[in-house]
């Protein structure tokens, strides 16, 4: 296994050491395999936001286990699921399901190429939407130029087509699709961004995206991968009142199992195969396990005073690290939005992916290892977000500011 991990941010590089191997995790805490036990900042990478091994959601899987373990055939459990997307979020008339955050992305590329029948693709720099080759594209030398590879194995007429623009900056988006925007599929944006560390939308950027799109007629793609589910029962575009023509969705809707989703407008949905001529397939896409993992999550979620709890619960650990390192004297910057935040080793602000990569990295790695010894597991880097659950309370959170306070006096 290369690095000794199935997927590379696990592998511990960007803070060094071991990685912890964990053997089972309850609510807001993970056990390792030496039976060591760690408040979980981590949490899947944020699907597990009402904490591991719920007992409602371990019953249901559980049962619906022993019906089967796929069928490769259409069951109730996704269609409760569908609706229940439909039913959250109103640009989402119609869904369908994969089996990762990067096939649902690459489906949705795929489907607003063939819609447009024009080949550009525009992301944010600091933003990641999966491992799809069209992804892996960074900057070229100008804004206007052409994407260059971000990884080996990315050929560059692929990454030519794909155009990198500064987040949270509107006059380049207001330029490039004012030189550009005819040969514009698409732009696919984080709403909120979770993978240069959190950096929320400055005013009126994701309004001039929608604009933008729009007057050109290229399309809107949000990756609510992370914010679907987690900022609210209509994520972020609810929250920020944007509606996208496709959202892509991941983490929370599966429960913790392995389901990711697209969708949006019915006329665009109508083309995906085999209603429409755009292929997409997948053997284990809508898995019942998982239809069931996140149908029972949701239902968790849509318990009244579930997101003020996860809002009030984000607030404390958020006002108790801002304290900690006011104490210590350190510059801490903390962006939160609602129950996924990152502290950044800098005095910030923090708005984009070069003032996050001003942050001190090696600070981070050595808070990082004090608070492991504490007993508290956050991102194994300083770009991720950290996430609350509903497991998580005022004890957590008072232990994790604790452990973070003695923390900081090492760092
Ligand atoms: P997956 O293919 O990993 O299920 O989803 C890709 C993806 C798409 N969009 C957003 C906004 C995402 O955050 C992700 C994956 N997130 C990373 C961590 N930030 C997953 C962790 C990992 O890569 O191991």
């Amino acid at each position: 296994m290369p690095g000794g991990v199935s997927s590379p941010v696990r592998a511990f590089r960007a803070v060094g050491g071991t990685p912890v191997v964990i053997a089972a995790g309850a609510g807001a805490r993970v056990t390792d395999i030496d039976g060591r036990e760690y408040w979980d900042y981590v949490q899947a990478w944020g699907p597990l936001i009402v904490g591991h091994a719920h007992p409602e959601v371990v019953r249901a899987v559980t049962n619906a286990a022993r019906q089967g373990l796929g069928f490769g055939a259409p069951t109730p459990a996704e269609v409760e699921l569908a609706r229940l997307i439909v039913e959250a979020l109103p640009s989402v008339a119609r869904v369908r399901f994969v089996t990762s955050g990067t096939e649902a992305v690459m489906s949705a590329l795929r489907l607003a190429r063939a819609v447009t029948g024009r080949p550009l693709i525009v992301k944010f720099d600091g933003c990641y939407h999966g491992h799809a080759d069209a992804l892996l594209a960074r900057a070229g030398s100008g804004l206007l130029t052409l994407g260059l590879p971000a990884s080996p194995g990315v050929p560059a007429e692929v990454a030519a087509l794909t155009v990198t623009l500064p987040f949270n900056d509107a006059e380049s988006v207001r330029a490039l699709f004012e030189a550009r925007g005819e040969a514009a599929a698409v732009a696919i944006v984080e709403p909120v961004a979770g993978n240069m560390g959190v950096v929320p939308p400055a005013p009126g950027f994701l309004e001039e995206l929608r604009e933008r799109t729009s007057a050109t007629a290229s399309l809107l793609i949000f990756d609510e991968v992370i914010t679907g589910f987690r900022l609210g029962w209509s994520g972020a575009q609810g929250r920020y009142g944007i509606t996208p023509d496709l959202t892509c969705l991941g983490k929370i809707i599966g429960g913790g199992l392995p389901a990711a989703a697209y969708g949006g407008r019915a006329d665009l949905m109508a083309q995906v195969a085999p209603e429409g001529p755009v292929y997409q397939a997948g053997t284990l896409s809508g898995h019942p396990l998982a239809m069931r993992a996140g149908a029972e999550t949701l239902r968790l979620l849509r318990r009244p005073g579930a997101y003020e709890r996860l809002e009030a619960l984000g607030a404390a650990l958020e006002a108790g690290l801002r304290d900690a390192a006011a104490r210590r004297g350190l510059p801490l910057t903390i962006n939160r939005v609602g129950s996924m935040l990152t502290p950044f080793f800098s005095p910030g602000p923090i708005t984009d992916s070069p003032s996050a990569q001003r942050a001190d990295t090696r600070a981070y790695a050595r808070f990082f290892h004090e608070m492991l010894a504490r007993g508290v597991l956050i991102p194994p880097s300083q770009f991720e977000a950290w996430f609350l659950s509903l497991a998580h309370d005022e004890v957590a959170v008072e232990e994790t500011v604790r452990a973070a306070d003695a923390a900081l006096a090492q760092v």
